[in-house]
């Protein structure tokens, strides 16, 4: 590995040595353009509470059966097969190599918290088994093997053969950070070599069907120094290849690729290809700084949160593509807002936010984390939504398998990654992008929260330096808290929303303060051009977006709305429900003759005449919904 000498981080930076335990969910210390510096997942441990919870299923659920899914699916085996260790047929679509890739990568992060001998063992049976199957040239893919080698490289717009590798070297990255071992780093490496010795522009073309491999090489570049992994990044994002891999305009739109990125001015085609495609290129952006990379994310930043993205930070609103609609085009039980495309969501908006040091871009990631992806998994860890709609007439939404079984390792992989995720450096002190009860430890500093967030937003912190030292803490004041205060030495200051708050001074060990982010329940209207949410209201507290379902309801969902919007909402902590939550009650309405027996239409006069009875609505947080019986549910509820 090489070892950098410039250190970029603030003032408590103590070593400029490139230790393969500082570096975290993706590794910043010496990206020229990076504004924030995430740590170490091993330095944050999270204590009990809302994602700890989820954490703890998903080492002891999650993670274990669906590799048992894996391994009954043939997943495993489709490399076993290769090695000769196994003879049996390969099973599932071209692009499972990446499945098994994801649930291995979510095991590293796992391990970065601290050794699971056991877990650690079987995945080192795995890698043993991915690199049996390797072919000598580096090449290593258990679709394009057989009949079908001359077919490689050939129709690379659907083959996922780089896809594959890109989530091969994430896994490979994130093992090397959790144990300092490079062997399944190397495969991936190998097969990196492979490609720069064969394409580039003076070689044969190479072409991204479903970007991935741009980020992981920039991560690659970063893990290893070599200059050559992120100029084949800028390659795949320059697009220069069109002519040469005769691509059609529906194609480059379609797969986010193969064009100029930087030509890009709206997001179309597959949400998840595009998040991915848009990741790959601040992470390049992080590297190089070419302004015209920031213009393009701007704008495309600017084109997903005012016209195309959810309330619950979903992505992707048609089925067919698995694709963007047309601006404002945001349907709600058709909604496909495929888990992956929030995930997608969340770590583009993670590298905006190392690149600007805005905390816009972690209030989306927060909006995504808290709803459209922590909605992607079953409270029990093991059941799955691959669409995650914002309403649903009762219809079996989880599963715990499906052909395509890209989201459930990548749901995985973020809750194992997610402490790498709450905090960053930056050249005048630390901020706090998330909060939960957790301690910090990274670089002679430790910082404490002390918090039921996000049930409540009292979040009582201890800042223990080394030693006695001047810098900032920046705390994130998330837009949707209009009334923040911090509480120092006695004394109260406002905190404005949709900002990092910056805390500057000498801080002494076992310094203490208490943020005050406000929880009062909000009705949120909808853009007026977002025709499905016309007339309707949906409920936020905190981070969290809130529900109708049908279970706790007196009538039947379709026949209720909501009166009476300025009215205050009671909040119940429910300790019963779904591992405790804070469920919130509001008046209501409900036909007295249900809906479906109307006419299908009447003068507004016949309509305006039918009879109402007040009901009181309880609503939940969404990421809970469909953990009971399959039953109706509502994110836009109708305004009486
Ligand atoms: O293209 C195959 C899978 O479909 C990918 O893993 C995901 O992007 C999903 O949308
Ligand atoms: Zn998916």
């Amino acid at each position: 590995m090489i070892k950098f000498t410039a250190c970029l981080l603030f003032a408590l930076c103590l070593s400029a040595a490139d230790d393969w335990r500082d570096q975290g969910v993706i590794y910043l210390d010496h990206s020229p353009h990076a504004a924030m510096h995430p740590v170490p997942i091993r330095s944050v441990k999270l204590g009990a509470g809302f994602w700890q919870e989820r954490r703890r299923v998903n080492v002891e659920r999650s993670i274990p059966t669906m590799l048992e899914l894996l391994e009954a699916h043939g997943i495993v085996d489709n490399f076993r097969r290769l090695s000769g260790r196994k003879d049996a047929p390969r099973k599932g679509p071209l692009y499972t190599d990446s499945d098994l890739y994801k649930w291995m990568e979510a095991v590293a992060f796992v391990l970065q918290s601290g050794d699971v001998p056991k877990l650690r063992a079987t995945l080192d049976a795995i890698i043993d088994d991915i690199r049996a199957a390797q072919e000598p040239s580096g090449y290593l893919n258990t679709n394009y093997v057989g009949d079908k080698v001359p077919l490689r490289f050939t129709e690379m717009y659907r083959s996922h053969e780089l896809y594959c590798l890109g989530h091969l070297l994430q896994a490979g990255i994130a093992y090397y950070r959790a144990t300092g071992d490079r062997k399944l780093l190397d495969i991936g490496i190998r097969f990196v070599d492979y490609l720069t010795a064969n394409f580039g522009p003076e070689k044969r073309p190479l072409l991204t069907g479903h970007p991935e491999l741009e980020m992981a090489l920039v991560e690659l570049y970063r893990t290893t120094g070599n200059r050559a992994y992120l100029n084949l990044a800028g390659y795949l994002l320059s697009g220069v290849e069109t002519e040469r891999l005769h691509l059609k305009p529906s194609q480059v739109s379609y797969m986010f690729s193969g064009i100029p990125f930087t030509s890009r001015t709206i997001f179309e085609g597959h949400a998840v290809r595009a998040m991915y495609a848009s990741s790959g290129a601040t992470d390049y952006y992080l590297e190089t700084g070419d302004p015209l990379y920031r213009k393009t994310l701007d704008s495309l930043w600017a084109d997903l949160t005012n016209r195309k993205m959810y309330i619950t930070g979903g992505v992707g609103s048609r089925s067919d593509g698995e694709a963007f609609g047309d601006p404002y085009e945001l349907p709600n039980s058709q909604a496909y807002t495929e888990s992956c495309a929030a995930i997608g969501n969340m770590m583009w908006n993670f590298r905006m936010l190392a690149a600007s040091g805005e905390s816009r871009f972690a209030d989306i990631m927060e909006r995504a984390l808290y709803n459209g992806i922590n909605s992607g998994m079953s409270l029990d860890g093991t059941l799955y939504c691959y669409r995650n709609p914002l309403a649903s007439d009762g219809e079996k939404i989880r599963n715990e398998w499906y052909d395509t079984t890209c989201c459930p390792p990548n749901l995985e992989r973020i809750l194992a990654s997610l402490p790498g995720y709450f905090y960053s450096t930056g050249k005048d002190g630390l901020y706090v992008n998330f909060y939960h009860d957790s301690e910090l430890n990274w670089q002679g500093l430790k910082v404490t929260q002390k918090t039921n967030y996000p049930w409540s937003g009292d979040v009582e912190f201890t800042v223990t330096p080394e030693s006695t030292r001047e810098f900032t803490m920046f705390l994130r004041i998330p837009a949707w808290s209009h009334n923040s205060n911090v509480e120092l030495n006695g004394s109260m200051m406002p905190a404005q929303p949709g900002q990092y708050l910056a805390l500057r001074r000498t801080w002494k060990p076992g310094d203490q303060f208490t943020l005050r982010l406000d929880m009062t329940p909000h009705l949120i209207a909808a853009n007026p051009r977002i025709s499905e949410d016309t007339g309707k209201a949906a409920l936020q507290r905190g981070p969290l977006i809130y529900c109708l379902e049908q279970p706790d309801q007196t009538a039947r969902i379709p026949d209720l709305s909501l009166i009476n919007p300025t009215a205050n909402f009671a909040n119940e902590f429910r300790k019963d429900l779904f591992g405790g939550v804070v469920v919130l009650k509001h008046a209501g309405a409900a036909y007295d003759q249900p809906s479906d027996r109307e006419p299908l239409y009447e003068t507004l006069d016949q309509a305006g005449r039918r009879k109402m009875n007040p009901v009181s609505l309880t609503f939940i947080p969404y990421y809970a919904w469909a953990n009971r019986e399959p039953s109706a549910m509502e994110v836009w509820v109708p305004l009486k």
